[in-house]
């Protein structure tokens, strides 16, 4: 992770007991007296909302002393040797994980009605005990505890405590099990570092499903053996005429191992049959005239499709979609099947036909934009809804009809969780097709009641995208993601009952300095109350 620099021990120190304060009491900088800095962050100030909160009793104080125990299999042990490396650098501790001990922190799986990502933080003067049915669920838990410590406790080097964990009961499950970030590698590529930072920024705020957009116009990223040249040629470029590139097998494997190591399932997708350019650049029998166009490298969308009427484009999509799904232990291939603007709607239902029986074929679930609820989706599959307010009533209707028929839906909307809105016309990246959208209005809106005549039933989650065309580093990222990301993850995790804007904007500026601690780029949104720095 890349931190702050540029800044002595001496004065990391006196900025983390400053931050402290801050996150603890929301009082003004400079002017607390320093008893005041002992005050635990209260239960209820994470982000994800939790579903209930009973205070009482002593603060526990995590100490030299302090030792992480674990109770159930080597899964257990290695989320409390995970919690371990979050906590040693900023306290110090020696912070020993072992099998057995009373006090400090425990992990423990047990049978109970704690659900498949639920648990349960206990807090008192003795110790705090993590209680969850699932290792997912213990993960989630470290996540909360971790915001309950001060937000210094996030930096790599050691910071005064008091390190105090608020006395009482915290009871958590998600509110949807999907819960998903989306982020696009194809305008600008991603080198796996970039994909590992992001990914344990997602898991800070229990976000647990990591869609990639691996090809686009502009890029093709992931090798493909009986293929070769998607990587070699069409990931050999990207938006704006940078170098690109692509994952080996090998990268694409070591980011689903760290993805599941943060409790994320990869959702790997391959966009089709538009948004196809660098596919069709690199093979020349994949166009219906035989002629290869160049590489894209500019960010129109809609002037690309595969040959519909040609063998050669469904035995493409066989390999591509073996390959993928050999490499993928997740549930899901996502075809894409948006803006196909440059295929005829009959080629279009025609193409999806033929390609979604080879996702099933090679053991997975089909997910595709909402566009696919137009031509015959898939058993079981998942449209993926990326409308605005303003979406047409019939292109809604339709999207509702099919999920009354089964196709259930993961919500993205654009003017809501799009990251790559601008939040304001003056600020830096971003596009605003869909509208400015400022953290307010990202996180004002509720997924279970979104699209009218949808069933509760038949919403799977919510996720949030970042396409990448006006973005190319981590900060660029960052600076896109938070502070909206955490209102995403938040409308996918918590009840609808605790849903309030004015509660959360006080509970996202909590954040803040936690950000500032971890090198995070963000956008300081006039509309919440950060913490001044
Ligand atoms: C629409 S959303 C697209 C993408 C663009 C994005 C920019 C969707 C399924 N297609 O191709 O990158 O807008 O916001």
């Amino acid at each position: 992770m890349r931190r702050h620099h540029g800044t002595t021990p001496r004065t990391a120190r006196v900025l983390g007991s400053l931050l402290l304060i801050a996150a603890a009491g929301g009082l003004t900088l400079g002017a607390a007296p320093a008893a005041r800095a002992a005050a635990p962050v209260p239960l209820d100030r994470i982000v994800p909302a939790p579903v209930s909160v009973t205070p009482g009793g002593t603060p526990y104080r995590v100490t030299r002393a302090t030792g992480i125990h674990v109770d159930g299999p080597a899964e257990v042990h290695r989320i409390g040797t995970y919690l371990a490396g979050l906590l040693r650098p900023a306290t110090g501790y020696p912070l020993p994980v072992t099998d057995h001990g009373d006090g400090g922190i425990l992990l423990r799986l047990t049978q109970g009605d704690y659900g498949a990502e639920g648990y349960r933080l206990h807090s008192g003067a003795d110790g705090v005990t993590l209680t969850a049915r699932t290792p997912a669920g213990l993960f989630h838990a470290v996540q909360t505890l971790r915001q309950l410590l001060p937000a210094a406790v996030e930096r790599t080097t050691v910071q005064r405590g008091p390190w105090q964990i608020a006395a009482g009961t915290l009871q958590d499950r998600p509110r949807y099990a999907y819960r998903g970030a989306m982020l696009d590698v194809a305008r600008h590529f991603f080198t796996v570092p970039q994909v590992k930072r992001y990914i344990d920024q997602l898991a800070l705020y229990k976000i647990n499903e990591l869609h990639l957009h691996l090809s686009d116009d502009q890029g093709w990223r992931i090798a493909v053996d009986s293929w070769p040249r998607l990587a070699s040629y069409g990931g050999a470029g990207e938006v704006g005429g940078g170098r690109g590139g692509h994952y080996t097998k090998a990268d694409y494997r070591e980011i689903v191992r760290y993805a599941a190591s943060r409790y994320l399932e990869v959702v790997p997708e391959i966009d089709m049959p538009g948004h196809t350019n660098a596919a069709l650049a690199s093979y020349a029998k994949l166009n219906c005239d035989g002629v290869a166009p160049p590489r894209y490298t500019g960010t129109q969308v809609g002037f690309s499709s595969l040959c519909v009427s040609k063998k050669a484009t469904y035995d493409f999509a066989d390999d591509v979609i073996r390959e993928l799904a050999a490499l993928t232990p997740g549930r899901y291939v996502h075809l894409g099947g948006d803006e196909a603007h440059s295929t005829a709607h009959a080629d279009y239902v025609r193409f999806m036909d033929r390609v979604q029986p080879l996702v099933a074929r090679y053991g997975k679930t089909v997910i595709g934009w909402h566009q696919l609820t137009g031509a015959h989706p898939a058993k079981g599959a998942l449209a993926q809804y990326w409308g605005v307010d303003g979406t047409g009533a019939a292109e809604k209707a339709q999207v509702a009809a099919a999920a009354r028929n089964g196709t259930h839906l993961i919500l993205s909307p654009a003017d809501r969780v799009y990251l790559d809105m601008k939040y304001t016309a003056r600020t830096g990246p971003g596009t605003k097709w869909a509208g400015l959208v400022e953290v307010h209005r990202s996180y004002d809106w509720n997924p279970g009641t979104y699209l009218a005549g949808v069933p509760a039933s038949a919403v799977r989650g919510v996720e949030a995208p970042l396409w990448s065309e006006t973005v190319k580093t981590s900060a660029g990222i960052e600076y896109l993601a938070f502070p909206r990301l955490a209102g995403a993850a938040e409308l996918g995790w918590s009840p609808a009952a605790r849903h309030d804007w004015s509660a959360y904007r006080k509970r996202l500026a909590a954040q803040g300095p936690r950000w500032d601690a971890l090198g995070i780029h963000y956008y300081r949104s006039p509309q919440v109350p950060w913490p001044a720095r």
